[in-house]
């Protein structure tokens, strides 16, 4: 028979075959209490043993741990950075793409301007206009009294030519060839003092050498386009001669206003 301790022995120590890890377990003497206070230092022993031993599997693992670590953490910042880097990105292709689409709209709107203007090109094209941008022009192939060609630019929504600049001066003698024409410019008031018929003063001129003349009470002004001797001659007023109208391109106005 065993006694009574042998007995409790075995007992303490199928419980902690049982329950290895409960260190709180209490017995209900001294000496059960010291057996498993024993116990659990052998145990935790054990323990610090495998986590704290030299080279031993634990001190590898936490090397292996710490690497991991490690990596992930670089890992991490590298795409945080990637992240910053795409978002940038994002940000600079949202600006590029609200460029673009202002753009398009902008060439959309000049695209169906041009189209407006080549319909009107063409439109007053067959009736004899001839577009100088931003302008058209109009000259007759009927000879008139300077005050009577001014009426029939007037009916056609227009005025006798201005000339303001040398390349409108050019292209107005290129279009007449070797002819002459009436332009909206006069001295009937005053003697001497030239006139546009836009109440404009005239500065800059391109008069003909030895013209104006007033070579017999001549007080309207035309336009030769011969290549030799071109430029503007003072005529009377009521000799019949060819004229040229002129009139903004609605088209251009249109675009000046976009
Ligand atoms: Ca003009
Ligand atoms: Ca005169
Ligand atoms: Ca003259």
């Amino acid at each position: 028979m065993k006694s009574r301790m042998e007995m409790r022995q075995v007992l303490v120590k199928n419980y902690h075959l049982v329950s290895y890890n409960r260190f709180d377990s209490r017995g209900e003497d001294d000496d059960d209490d010291k057996r498993e206070d024993n116990l659990a230092e052998r145990s935790v022993r054990n323990v610090r043993n495998v986590h704290t031993g030299g080279d031993t599997s634990w001190s590898r693992y936490y090397r292996l741990a710490a690497t991991s670590y490690n990596n992930l953490t670089t890992v991490r910042e590298k795409d945080q950075a990637k992240c910053k880097e795409l978002t940038n990105n994002l940000e600079k292709l949202q600006t590029n793409y609200s460029t673009l689409a202002n753009q398009k709209d902008q060439l959309q709107n000049e695209r169906d301007v041009l189209r407006k203007r080549v319909e009107e090109i063409a439109t007053q094209g067959r009736e004899g206009w001839v577009y100088f941008s931003p302008n058209l022009y109009f000259i007759s192939t009927e000879k008139k009294m300077w005050t009577e060609g001014r009426q029939n630019c007037k009916k056609k929504g227009a005025e006798l030519v201005t000339i303001k600049t040398k390349e409108e001066q050019e292209f107005l003698v290129q279009q007449l060839g070797n002819d002459k024409a009436w332009i909206g410019l006069n001295d009937r008031n005053t003697e001497g003092t030239w006139k546009w018929v836009d109440g404009t003063a005239l500065t800059t001129t391109y008069w003909v050498p030895g013209e104006p003349n007033d070579a017999g009470n001549e007080d309207c002004a035309e336009i030769w386009g011969n290549p030799d001797k071109h430029g503007w001659n003072d005529r009377p007023c009521n000799d019949k001669v060819r004229w040229i109208c002129e009139k903004p391109s609605q088209t251009s106005r249109w675009y000046v206003e976009k």
